[in-house]
Parts: C-alpha cells; structure tokens; sequence
C-alpha cells in the first residue's frame, strides 16, 4: 500500500515544507518524498537536505541550474527518479491535505490507472477573480479532451493526484511535446496523452487557505496554459 512516491514541486516553501514532510512521514512511513525544486532563494532547499540527511526516504532535486524551470518540467524531473509502482503528485504550501495521499493510493491499489483529488470547497473562500479565471480554465481544459476524446474527471486541473508509475513514464516518453514544461497543470498534459478507457478515479478534498509564502501563479501561467491547451 505504500509503495509510493510523493513527488512536491517547490520554490520557496520553507515555512510549511518541514511539517508537510513530517506529516507525510508519519502518516506513511515507508514512502519515498521527492521536493523538486526550482531554485528556491528562501532555504526550502538546505531546509529539505538537512531532513534528507536524517532520513534516506527524502530526497531534494536541486533543478537551481537546469535551462527550463517550471512547475510540470520539475514533476517531470522527479518521475524519472521514481522507482515505486505509484506517484502521487501535491503541492507543497499545505493547501492539499496529506491524509488525502493515502485515498488516492488506495484508488490506484484499487484498480484505478489515474486518481485525482477535486475541490469539494475551498477553506476560506477565495477571492471572485481567482474563481472566475480557475472556472474559465476548467471549462477550457474538460471542453479540450471531450474534443480529444481523451479521458476526463471532475478536476481536470487538479494539482494533486497519483498515477501508476509506467503509465505516467510511458505517457511521457511517447508524447513528450503535449507537456508544457513551464506549465501549471501537468495533469491535464498527461489525460490528453491517454485513451479514454482509462480508469480515473477521484477522491474529494477542502483546499486549504495558504497560511504562508505566496502564490506563485501569474499571467505567464495563464500563457502556459493556453499553449497547453494547443500541445
Ligand atoms: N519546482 C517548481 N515549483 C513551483 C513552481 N511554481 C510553483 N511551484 C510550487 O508548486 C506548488 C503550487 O504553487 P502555488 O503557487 O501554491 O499555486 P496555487 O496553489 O495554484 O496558488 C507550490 O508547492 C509551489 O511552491 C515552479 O516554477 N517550479
Ligand atoms: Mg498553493
């Protein structure tokens, strides 16, 4: 059941990455965590490899000098070192639950080939234009693989969700051009790739408020996820 690896996209996350990773660590002992990140300048990077030092589950993927930065070039990055049968993908500013790992793990366990935890409210509430412009991209992005005729869900723009492994490798292996690599959704790239008998389950959950740091998304990721939608 814990055959898995959390895979954690960061920049500069210090505040929350070591009770994320203590959280994940006790609730599933045995699973490997990745932090890909992206050069952060706030110590989330010394913060992750002291942790790592400690504990040989935990490793950093210091991305600082690759040539493309991004959040999907960094899940995509971290997939390559994943050597258990499932990958569970999450943020890493505590705005997705960690006991929801373990639900989607257990979909995967299940039979599920994708599992994706969708926003059954958001703790807080959310500023309008931040719901308007998610709404609009969500319609975007279902719209764009019921053209497709790829597999869909109830969040297609979910940043938290687990895949088997080889599918997820395969995926990207075979169609690499359909990943936007300085892209937000990775996991919208990733249903476009695949046929739509595709088993995707999905498990619900409150996004949380972000308590520290700042969000990261901009106008550059409304143009990357518009050339996402053409890939
Ligand atoms: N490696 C990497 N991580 C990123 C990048 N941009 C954002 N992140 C991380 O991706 C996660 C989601 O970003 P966030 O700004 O919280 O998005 P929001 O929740 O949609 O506002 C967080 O863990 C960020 O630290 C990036 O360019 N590279
Ligand atoms: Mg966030």
């Amino acid at each position: 059941m814990e055959d898995f690896t959390i895979i954690i996209p960061t920049l500069n996350e210090r505040a929350t990455i070591t009770k994320l990773i203590g959280e994940l660590r006790s609730l599933y002992p045995s699973a490997r965590i990745i932090v890909s990140d992206d050069g952060s300048n706030d110590g989330t990077r010394e913060t992750v490899r002291r942790i790592g030092r400690r504990d040989g589950k935990v490793l950093l993927l210091d991305r600082e000098r690759r040539e493309v930065h991004g959040l999907t070039a960094s899940v995509l990055d971290a997939l390559r070192l994943a050597k258990t049968e499932f990958v569970v993908v999450m943020d890493g500013d505590m705005q997705h639950p960690p006991e929801v790992v373990g639900s989607l793990a257990g979909q995967l366990a299940g039979g599920a080939d994708v599992a994706v935890a969708y926003r059954a409210g958001v703790d807080g509430g959310w500023p309008l234009e931040r719901r308007a412009m998610s709404k609009g991209a969500e319609i975007l992005g279902a719209s764009l693989l019921a053209i497709r005729g790829a597999p869909s869900c109830r969040d297609v723009l979910s940043g938290f969700f687990a895949a088997r492994t080889t599918l997820f490798k395969e995926a990207v292996g075979k169609h690499p051009q359909r990943f936007e690599l300085k892209g937000y959704k990775v996991l919208l790239d990733l249903l476009k790739t695949l046929p739509r008998r595709t088993v995707i389950a999905e498990v619900p959950y409150v996004f949380g408020l972000r308590r520290a740091g700042d969000s990261k998304i901009g106008p550059r990721h409304v143009a990357a996820f518009l050339r996402s939608l053409v890939r």
